[in-house]
């Protein structure tokens, strides 16, 4: 009996002390770099180089280095700016497709020693470094892989002799890294030292990547290596900033050609999501620019995205546990335009204001359960020390916890934060919030993962003395290292603006608003400006701002769109409509860009030859510009959306004058509306929008066509 009893009583001791030792850690874990590269959360790209000067969105490769020549860049302005922003590191694109590369490297001439800027003697890539030294703020390094300018692209001697030679100078000279950037677009057509060819190359295998990321860990060991399925970092499969609702830092990369997945050819469509309990931990990287496109266009001044669209995208990406790379587009002079950095300044503002005051400060806090009783280690006060891996703990059997935070008086909030300590895995597979209003408990929201950062953001502000959090599933104990409350200043969003078939613009907006106040001549609305009440014709196109008030001085962001001559009495024909649904040709020109013209077929043997449109406007029209909307459905493979292209014009229908010719760069990747200015505007009753190329497909695809 006393043998028993005391077999007991060590059983009982062995028990309390297993459950006082930390959780065991769940599935795969991130490695310290990393964790480094979570915590810096939001960061921006930076793309200044020929297409800046080329007005283009990809280089072709046949650039003159003295084409770039900025009067006034400022490393200092741009990062400062972007430090404004609450970001807290920059990538630099170093060398874009192009294959101009940005300092003096050894590896070819085509780099800006040969230009005039500074005599020869300027580098870009150093006063980034210097900047970000001086600024305090983390510097990371894009080099294409892809490089149009090489004349031995497509050879060996390109990946060993170039390629990995240019990244080792980076590595040496611009340190120390927090990351090392590398894209996925790969191989199509260039300059490749005067050859003017198609280069197509096995991305499976032609770059090498474990050779050349051995470089990378070997020289520049902080550094978190970005590519398409990681190995550190990957890409979250879409150039709009957000990953999924559901998300998970874990993932198994799938090859789209079947072989080993590498940059540039994995099945992005799980990509958002990640794999729950996937075999490795390649959390995502959310990059999306700032502008419609990576480089600066003036004619995309004014669409820069507002404050208010990067903080809905902030909740989208950090808040869901990824990491926001912003794009930043410095223009010709080499600095970003006044907008753009009151935009950061706005936007920074607001993500320290919201953040500033957690109202749990202070709460009492009571959880259903505390691993081995052990409050001093695994307590819920470890929730409120803003430390990412102090946390409340379960015992190994308690799955679903709940805790109730007592505020003791009444506070409002719009914001709710939940974060798990990562270094034990991401475990959560669920969670409830509650706050207890008119005696009772109300669910207000729910979650279906954490991970390294959950942001709720509510659609109103909630005021309440008590909050309860539930967890309701986990595959273990949970390791729950932050809670809170928070109050997000701002919350009217900002008025919708469409304009139908007939010319008509209506303003629209779901907040509870008093007012929407609206200009058409350019200038931003204020509380001075027309009043919206009713449709109004605008079927001559230009550009209309709208503003939202409440009612006192609290307003939304502005609005802006820009709209091209009305598509009213076009008559849109082509020789492959009719059939069906998809094959209205009519869906290229009714104003909705959910409905497109479609000829792609499912027959494998039909192969892809040139296809047009032709758009009958009813009358003598001046063009200055024409616009393509690709298929707007995110169609994984970009079946049928044009990459290369050319326009024609005419007055009788017969005779007809090419216009416009050339290829839509980046335009899987970032499908939005291309728009191209003619070298001269032309007379035109007639226009033939020709399909010289589609990404993927046999047939194309139409969302909308116009002309400005
Ligand atoms: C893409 C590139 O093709 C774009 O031009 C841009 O640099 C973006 C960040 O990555 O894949």
């Amino acid at each position: 009996m006393k043998k028993l009893t005391i077999v007991a009583l060590l059983l009982v001791n062995a028990l309390t002390i297993f459950a006082q030792s930390a959780p065991k850690p769940y599935g795969v874990l991130p490695s310290q770099l990393q964790l480094r590269w979570q915590e810096t959360e939001m960061y921006c790209i930076v793309h200044f180089s020929m297409a800046t000067y080329t007005d283009k969105e990809w280089g072709f490769g046949d650039e003159s280095p003295n084409i770039f020549n900025p009067s006034n860049f400022s490393a200092l302005q741009i990062v400062g700016a972007a430090k404004a922003g609450g970001f807290k590191g920059i990538v630099v694109v170093a060398k874009h497709h192009d294959g101009f590369c940005l300092w003096p490297t050894k590896t070819t001439d085509h780099n800006i020693s040969k230009s005039s800027w500074k005599n020869g003697k300027g580098d870009v890539v150093k006063e980034y470094q210097e900047a970000c030294k001086q600024l305090g703020m983390k510097m990371g390094i894009y080099c294409s892989p892809w490089d149009r300018n090489n004349a031995s692209y497509g050879k060996p001697a390109y990946v060993t002799e170039v390629y990995r030679k240019q990244l080792e100078e980076l590595y040496a000279n611009y340190g120390p890294l927090f990351m090392s950037w590398h894209d996925g677009a790969n191989g199509g057509d260039g300059y490749y030292g005067g050859a003017r060819e198609q280069r197509k190359i096995d991305r499976s295998t032609y770059y090498g990547w474990d050779t050349t990321w051995a470089i990378t860990r070997k020289m520049q060991p902080g550094a978190a290596i970005f590519g398409d399925a990681g190995p550190d970092v990957r890409w979250v499969g879409n150039e709009e900033g957000h990953a999924g609702e559901t998300y998970w830092a874990t993932f198994t990369p799938e090859a789209a050609d079947g072989k080993i997945p590498s940059n540039g050819n994995v099945k992005y469509e799980t990509s958002p999501e990640g794999t729950h309990n996937g075999k490795f931990w390649i959390p995502a990287e959310c990059d999306v620019p700032s502008r419609p496109g990576w480089f600066y266009h003036k004619t995309q001044d004014g669409q820069t995205k507002s404050a208010y669209t990067l903080l809905d995208l902030y909740y989208k990406s950090v808040g869901r546990g990824a990491c926001l790379d912003l794009g930043l587009s410095p223009d010709k002079d080499g600095v970003l335009t006044d907008e753009d950095v009151q935009i950061l300044k706005q936007f920074g503002t607001v993500i320290k204001q919201t953040f500033a005051v957690n109202e749990l400060k202070g709460a009492t806090l009571k959880a259903s359960n505390v691993r081995g009783s052990n409050a001093a280690k695994f307590g819920t006060a470890f929730l409120l020390d803003n430390d990412r891996y102090t946390y409340w703990a379960t015992d190994d059997a308690v799955t679903t916890p709940s805790l109730t935070a007592d505020m003791h008086t009444p506070k409002t909030f719009n914001v709710i934060r939940l974060r798990e300590n990562i270094k034990l895995g991401q475990r959560i597979e669920g969670a409830a919030v509650d706050v207890w209003q008119n005696n009772a408990w109300k669910e207000i929201a729910t979650v279906p993962t954490i991970g390294a950062n959950r942001l709720i953001r509510l659609s109103q502000n909630i005021t309440t003395s008590k909050v309860r959090l539930r967890i309701t599933g986990s595959p273990a104990a949970i390791a729950l290292s932050d809670f809170g409350l928070f109050k997000e200043p701002v919350h009217l969003s900002a008025p919708a603006i469409s304009r139908s078939i007939k010319g008509e613009i209506s303003i629209s907006t779901d907040a509870p608003v008093s007012s929407i106040h609206y200009t058409t001549d350019g200038t931003e609305p204020t509380s001075n400006s027309p009043v919206y009440k009713q449709l109004f014709d605008y079927s001559n196109g230009g550009v209309v701002k709208a503003i939202s008030f409440d009612g006192t001085t609290a307003h939304s962001e502005i609005k802006t769109r820009v709209f091209g001559v009305t598509k009213a009495g076009w008559i849109a024909s082509a020789p492959q409509a009719g059939g069906n649904r998809m094959r209205h040709v009519a869906n290229a020109i009714d104003e909705d860009p959910k409905t497109m013209y479609n000829t792609c077929t499912k027959n494998d043997s039909i192969v892809f030859k040139p296809q047009e449109i032709t758009i009958d406007l009813g009358k003598s029209q001046n063009i200055k510009a024409f616009t393509y909307l690709p298929r707007q459905d995110k169609n994984p493979e970009a079946e049928g959306i044009v990459d290369s292209y050319s326009f024609q014009v005419s007055i009788d229908g017969q005779n007809w004058t090419q216009a416009a010719e050339g290829e839509f760069s980046n335009i899987a990747s970032n499908p939005i509306e291309q728009t191209i200015k003619l070298s001269t505007a032309v007379n035109a009753r007639y226009f033939k929008f020709i399909a010289r190329h589609v990404i993927k497909g046999n047939g194309f695809t139409v969302a909308e066509i116009g002309i400005l």
